[in-house]
């Protein structure tokens, strides 16, 4: 039976169900873009980085977290989520990773930033915006969002997710199924989008990345000077909400990555 909150392609006449998991092949490139956190100016400006180096071979990563701006005012959230959604549907290259703060509007569970109720502002955003068919929009995006991966595993052993390490993942196949016990109430799923370097130790990501077999993780959700290394096997970017320069990745899926410093040497800046 068809479950409709879930994403099917249609391969050889057949309805394949979609998992969690997003598995990159040795070939092209994939831009990875994190946190724009509402930014539409620097939404704009990536997607213009992205006309010019799409093709068939590569790819973009977003790393979830695209809506929620700091305050009201020049909130894109609605402008980009559209355009997300858009972007979705005509390619099949853009792929897009659920952010904690997608995950707040599935799970009705508010976020805060700086004492800010983002979750609150958002659904403020939307009746202005849309009205006597608000809710009509928000249960579409919250199907929309209940369809995203969570995770992208490059076939050179690169793991990309909103934030983590999770802990007690045995393989891959459970990053695949890790929305089966639901968004509320499922603490490998609250853990691969909130934690962060403080809630996990060297041990926990070295164990996380050998049970997905892979050799750097790659994530956003904390902000930092445009990329941090932590324990020597997790790059943070920052693409837009930063505490200073604003990074991405532009990850070559055919050369092997044995250390952060491959990693290290394909991140670019944003003006
Ligand atoms: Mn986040």
């Amino acid at each position: 039976m068809i479950d409709p909150q879930r994403l099917y392609i249609l391969k050889d006449g057949k309805l394949i169900l979609m998992g969690k998991l997003i598995k990159l092949p040795k070939n092209g490139k994939a831009l990875i873009i994190t946190d724009i956190h509402g930014n539409l100016n620097d939404y704009n400006k990536y997607m213009h980085i992205w006309d010019k180096f799409k093709n068939s071979d590569n790819h973009l990563i977003l790393t979830g977290d695209f809506i929620h701006a700091m305050g009201r005012e020049n909130d894109g959230s609605i402008q980009i989520m559209e355009s997300v959604q858009n972007q979705c549907e005509t390619s099949e290259n853009f792929h897009v990773l659920l952010g904690n703060h997608e995950w707040s509007t599935i799970s009705k569970r508010s976020v805060y930033k700086a004492g800010i109720n983002q979750t609150l502002d958002f659904d403020e955003l939307l009746r202005e915006n849309f009205g006597q068919s608000y809710n009509k929009e928000l249960e579409e995006y919250v199907e929309f969002l209940k369809k995203l991966p969570i995770a992208v595993r490059t076939a050179n052993k690169v793991f990309i997710s909103h934030a983590g390490p999770p802990r007690n993942i045995k393989s891959l196949d459970e990053i695949n199924h890790i929305t089966d016990k639901g968004y509320n109430d499922n603490p490998p799923l609250f853990q691969i989008l909130w934690n962060r370097f403080e809630d996990y130790t060297e041990h926990d990501l070295k164990t996380f990345l050998k049970a997905v077999n892979c050799k750097m993780m790659i994530v956003g959700h904390t902000p930092v000077d445009g990329i941090k290394l932590i324990y020597k096997n997790q790059l943070i970017v920052s693409s837009s909400y930063s505490e200073g320069k604003k990074a991405y990745v532009e990850l070559n899926l055919k050369e092997e990555i044995k250390n952060s410093k491959d990693i290290i040497n394909m991140v670019k800046y944003m003006n």
